[in-house]
């Protein structure tokens, strides 16, 4: 079984957008709003429990003031907010505020230069992928993709599989000639639950969490000189995750 395509993960695994980019992009939304919100980094932290910005809202909402929060006028608001915010968010990334994480660029690169197919699973919205692939690596990184899956385009966010199984059935690729890459639990689980081998890059925010079940629970994908660390298959491993890597890991 040989490897066809790559699927990516976007928050936490191509790049670290959430304590300085998404966070930073609430607060600001919510000061725009006249609202006492503020989300430090420990809240924040908490709060990515839960995926989808929307959903992240209504749950600090709900834990805040929860008849507010379920007030007829609640979901128009938080659609407001989430709008206010995405713009924030893309004027950050614009201004370089969210830089890619060691490896990701070098193994995109690997990948387009040997024929696999790239492809793209995340709970953010469509606007932020696009912005994130132009500020981080070329103007016209979102056409190396062959499908982006984003935000509301299934019913469900992760650890859903749903927008796994999205992207599968656009790629028209069988799960086992596939290798997801993630960086949270709940993107985990949703990469599992959709049959994919996964590659994991844990970060500060997702340092302790559970990711049994991953193929690599790595610490980056390596760059020469800058090995990655952690486990593959539950044994010790330590090296750069390259395609001929990738090669070796599908099909085991
Ligand atoms: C991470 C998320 C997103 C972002 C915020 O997505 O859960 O909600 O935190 O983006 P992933 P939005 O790790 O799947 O890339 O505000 O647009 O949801
Ligand atoms: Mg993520």
């Amino acid at each position: 079984m040989s490897v066809q395509a790559l699927i990516f993960d976007v928050d936490g695994t191509l790049a670290q957008t959430e304590r300085d980019g998404h966070r930073v992009a609430f607060n600001r939304a919510f000061a725009d709003a006249g609202l006492d919100w503020y989300w430090d980094e420990a809240r924040y932290g908490e709060l990515l429990a839960v995926t989808g910005g929307k959903e992240r809202m209504l749950q600090h909402w709900r834990e805040i003031d929860p008849q507010a929060a379920a007030a007829p006028d609640a979901a128009a608001r938080i659609a407001a907010l989430q709008q206010a915010k995405t713009a924030h968010y893309l004027t950050l990334v614009a201004a370089g505020a969210v830089r890619l994480r060691p490896g990701v660029a070098r193994l995109l690169d690997e990948a387009r230069a040997a024929g696999l197919r790239l492809a793209i699973a995340t709970t953010t919205t469509p606007a932020n992928v696009d912005a994130l692939l132009r500020a981080t690596l070329h103007a016209d990184a979102p056409s190396w993709f062959d499908c982006i899956g984003a935000g509301d385009v299934v019913p469900r966010k992760k650890p859903d599989p749903g927008i796994y199984h999205w992207v599968l059935e656009r790629l028209g690729v069988d799960a086992a000639q596939c290798l997801a890459f993630e960086d949270s639990a709940n993107g985990l689980r949703a990469a599992r639950a959709a049959g994919l081998r996964t590659v994991v890059t844990r970060n500060d925010y997702t340092r302790e969490e559970d990711f049994t079940g991953a193929w690599a629970d790595l610490d980056s994908l390596g760059e020469p000189g800058d090995e990655a660390r952690g486990k593959v298959d539950g044994a010790p491993w330590r090296g750069i995750v390259d395609v001929a890597r990738l090669r070796a890991w599908v099909g085991k």
